[in-house]
């Protein structure tokens, strides 16, 4: 007992050095986040808000991040070129976004009929999906981290009903990454905005449909007083996540302990900002049907139509891209193991507990 006891009382003994002494040992540091996403989206914007707050509290605000509103630094489409470039040292933002650069990037974020929140964050931290983003990355000298998910998406808002795929005939959507890609091959002429910019395009009529995230957000943007029919489920955006975008060379320069922090951050953000989502879409979907929003399921027939045009889109991408084949067939068995035991636990439970 005594010698444990002693060992108890040198574990428990203050460093050398006090905590004053080693936080003033650590470098100040300040960067810049530009952003993809408006201010007013508390949720999305969190994000970023989050990974700047966190890192500050737990540096004693000696490490100071400022995020900035897509427009500011960069308009919300760039953000991966100004970090890739060091116009900026991070950014926060939608990987799918930058599918022109390189299609495979859109796996970072989501893809049609592919993974749910939960499945997502599985895949990325524990089935060698960030590994796999994250080589992707390095060729724009980039490191990447997921820092939030909006869970599953609804399916966007038309200013006219659409019970066929031939309703969707030259339809203009705003939908980004493949989704987008889908809708195309599905008739529709698309349009890839920036969050901040759809409200007035559909408003004004530049644009029929548009998609953003779900109630909250779309509600908050005002795409309910441009549009009626509120169709679900978004199947192109199961689980979407946002990285945080960081410039290979700035990482290289932060202390080794700047990074965990920064690290860790982005775990909470990713975690943070789903919770939220989940919370504030709970509300808003009562006030938008309260409100006149006719809330409506795609049919059966546009669903059949995207899934096989979806997966013939993965098949043309993957033989025409080895990166893009080795990232598709990793993920693609993981999704199909991972929705066999989605269907006996996840699926099986919500269909004991939720009404008919
Ligand atoms: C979008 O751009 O549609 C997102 O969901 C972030």
């Amino acid at each position: 007992i005594g010698a444990l006891s002693a060992a108890a009382a040198t574990a428990c003994r203050p460093a050398a050095k006090g905590p004053a002494a080693s936080r003033d040992s650590l470098p100040r540091i300040r960067w810049n986040m530009a952003t993809s996403w408006p201010a007013s989206l508390d949720t999305i914007y969190g994000g970023a808000q989050t990974i700047a707050k966190r890192v500050a509290e737990m540096t004693d605000n000696r490490f100071e991040i400022r995020p900035y509103p897509a427009g500011e630094l960069v308009p919300g489409l760039q953000v991966l070129d100004a970090v890739q470039s060091g116009t900026v040292q991070c950014g926060h933002t939608a990987s799918y976004y930058y599918i022109g650069k390189n299609p495979a990037l859109a796996f970072a974020t989501a893809v049609p009929f592919g993974l749910n929140a939960q499945q997502q964050n599985a895949w990325l931290y524990h089935g060698g999906g960030l590994e796999a983003m994250q080589k992707l990355y390095s060729d724009f000298n980039i490191i990447n981290f997921p820092a939030g998910n909006t869970g599953v998406q609804m399916g966007g808002w038309f200013k006219r009903q659409i019970k066929s795929v031939r309703d969707l005939n030259g339809l203009k959507m705003r939908i980004p990454g493949l989704g987008g890609q889908v809708m195309e091959k599905l008739g529709v002429n698309v349009q890839v905005l920036p969050g901040g910019e759809i409200f007035l395009a559909l408003e004004r009529g530049a644009i029929d449909a548009a998609e953003w995230v779900g109630p909250y957000d779309d509600l908050k943007l005002g795409l309910n007083k441009a549009a009626q029919f509120y169709y679900y489920p978004g199947w192109w955006e199961p689980g979407p996540t946002l990285d945080v975008l960081v410039n290979l060379s700035q990482w290289a320069q932060l202390p080794k302990d700047y990074q965990e922090i920064f690290k860790t951050a982005a775990y909470e953000a990713n975690l943070n900002m789903l919770a939220q989502y989940e919370v504030l879409n709970r509300e808003a979907l009562a006030t938008l049907k309260a409100g006149g929003t006719q809330l409506l399921p795609y049919s059966q027939e546009i669903i059949d139509a995207a899934k096989k045009v979806t997966f013939d889109l993965y098949a043309e991408s993957a033989s025409k891209d080895a990166t893009f084949r080795g990232i598709y067939e990793q993920w693609n068995k993981f999704r199909e193991e991972m929705h066999q035991w989605t269907a006996i636990t996840e699926l099986s439970y919500g269909n004991l507990v939720i009404p008919k």
